[in-house]
């Protein structure tokens, strides 16, 4: 029998006040059942709410250095369990051991950073423009903050957000996808177990329809930071407008990588390989679009189409495969309604392009991982997410041209070039479009510690990771003091002799 895991509210772990559960899957093996997870709902989040202002109330209180404290004890329990924690993320959402392992030690990054914030959280000191008078500024924290996850980095991401959030003081109500509630779980356990005083961290398991819609519209929730669609983005967007809350939203790419004619081709197929094909696609960086020059097209093509034949799709748990299914049906669906639309706009589908049954595979949600060659700008194939595993191939003649077609999208996320040629490079740096820009490297891979996001409708201004987080994750104060012993008037009295 199946376990019913339960919300963490209140401080307890405690079933949905409604009694309802839904059932949560293995994409690779949909008769493996991994548990059931409570369909929470608006009650559930408003007891959510009432604990963490409690816990806001006495968390706020504890010095930064101490909530970094916690923080670290975090990092060392997901190190002591990435391998535990890894499998189980395997098992529920689908991608490679490697990159699961991966997808916790970013997790472990993003906690010892941190915790040593703990010990900046940087305010500014600056001279007063009046004679004995202090001016600087500090960071307090918010409130409660929502935080609402997608299933493709069940650990890393959400702790790109809960983390910064709780070492600037705020209390956290986390909804994960759908998709990836028991990592979600995992994360909270390790939360505890470091000694965070319960009620500063709530788990509301369920449907965005419902709870995460709850979260949103919570009018004592003053920020939401959000991880997902474009379209979901723009819903949340209005709510959070109209409410005046603070929103952190990170949404779609289509992003490119491009090859000039002097590059390394074995590196750039590697680069383009591990960017189209790795999550199976499935990420916001994935690299959806290579842009090939006419000197190199012809021949990196059919280098490509040999490797992308030899992937091994399979159980990612397995150590035989490249490539893991995909998340559920309504993805593998979408997916392979883009290479429908990809034919009918006239491209050429030089592999993949199916759904993979049969054999081992029979269970699972399987794309095979699909190049689609002859693609012209302004095609849908080129221009919308797929969020799978295929990959668009254009031709260009300049440099210039390639980010023309780079730029003219409406997302703005990551981007690559391939090149020898240090002026290009710089060029590319400069002039295109988008939060992350990789010379000679794919379009995937961000760091812990340095800023993540995008421009356009990616994103909405703001970045995760590093040290900008947590400007997101604080409000300023500016502090005067003034010890003249008499009134003096700002702009008015300032150059008195
Ligand atoms: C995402 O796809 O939502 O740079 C995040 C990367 C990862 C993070 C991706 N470290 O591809």
């Amino acid at each position: 029998m199946a376990k019913n895991f339960k919300n963490f509210i209140g401080g307890a772990w405690v079933a949905p006040i409604a009694g309802e559960y839904y059932e949560n899957r293995n994409p690779a093996d949909w008769t493996d059942l991994v548990g059931r997870f409570p369909s929470s709902g608006p009650k559930d989040v408003d007891r959510a709410v009432r604990s963490a202002l409690q816990g806001f109330a006495r968390w706020r209180k504890t010095p930064a250095p101490a909530r970094g404290d916690v923080l670290r004890h975090v990092g060392d329990l997901l190190t002591r369990r990435k391998e535990e924690i890894a499998r189980a993320m395997t098992r529920e959402m689908g991608k490679v051991l490697a990159e699961t392992r991966g997808d916790v030690q970013e997790g472990i990054d993003t906690a010892y950073y941190a915790a040593s914030e703990g010990r900046r959280l940087f305010g500014h000191t600056v001279p007063s423009e009046l004679r004995d008078k202090f001016a600087m500024s500090v960071r307090r924290p918010i409130g409660v903050a929502g935080i609402i996850t997608p299933f493709n980095f069940p650990m890393a991401i959400p702790t790109w957000k809960i983390f910064p959030a709780l070492l600037c003081g705020n209390a956290v109500i986390f909804k994960p996808s759908a998709d990836v509630p028991h990592t979600g779980t995992l994360l909270v356990e390790c939360l505890l177990e470091a000694g965070l005083p319960p009620e500063v961290i709530q788990l509301t398991h369920g449907r965005g329809g419902a709870v995460g819609n709850a979260i949103v519209g919570h009018p004592k929730i003053p920020l939401i930071s959000f991880t997902g669609s474009t379209e979901t983005g723009a819903k949340l967007g209005e709510v959070c407008g109209r409410m005046h809350k603070r929103l952190s939203l990170e949404m779609g790419g289509k992003n490119a990588m491009i090859v000039m004619g002097d590059a390394n081709l074995e590196l750039a197929l590697d680069g383009v390989l591990w960017g189209a094909f790795g999550t199976t696609g499935q990420r916001c960086t994935a690299t959806s679009r290579l842009l090939l020059h006419r000197k190199i097209h012809d021949r990196f093509l059919r280098m490509l189409v040999d490797r992308v034949e030899k992937l091994r799709l399979g159980d990612g748990l397995l150590p035989t495969t490249d490539v893991g299914p995909m998340i559920n049906k309504p993805a593998l669906d979408n997916t392979a309604d883009y290479v429908e639309i990809a034919r009918g706009e006239g491209a050429q589908i030089v592999c993949g392009g199916r759904k993979a049954t049969g054999g081992k595979l029979a269970n699972g949600w399987f794309y095979r991982p699909t190049v689609v060659a002859g693609v012209k700008p302004g095609m849908r194939i080129e221009q919308e997410e797929v969020f799978g595993p295929v990959l668009a191939v254009l031709k260009f003649g300049t440099l210039e041209q390639a980010i023309r077609i780079n730029n003219d999208v409406k997302y703005g996320l990551s981007s690559s070039l391939y090149t020898k040629d240090v002026h290009a490079a710089f060029r590319a740096v400069e002039d295109i479009d988008a939060g992350i820009t990789y010379i000679n490297a794919p379009t995937i891979g961000a760091e812990a510690h340095l800023p993540f996001g995008g421009v356009k409708e990616t994103g909405n201004g703001h970045r995760e990771g590093g040290w900008q987080v947590y400007d997101f994750f604080s409000e300023t104060k500016t502090v005067y003091v003034d010890y003249s012993g008499r009134l003096q008037r700002a702009q008015i009295d300032t150059y008195e002799a």
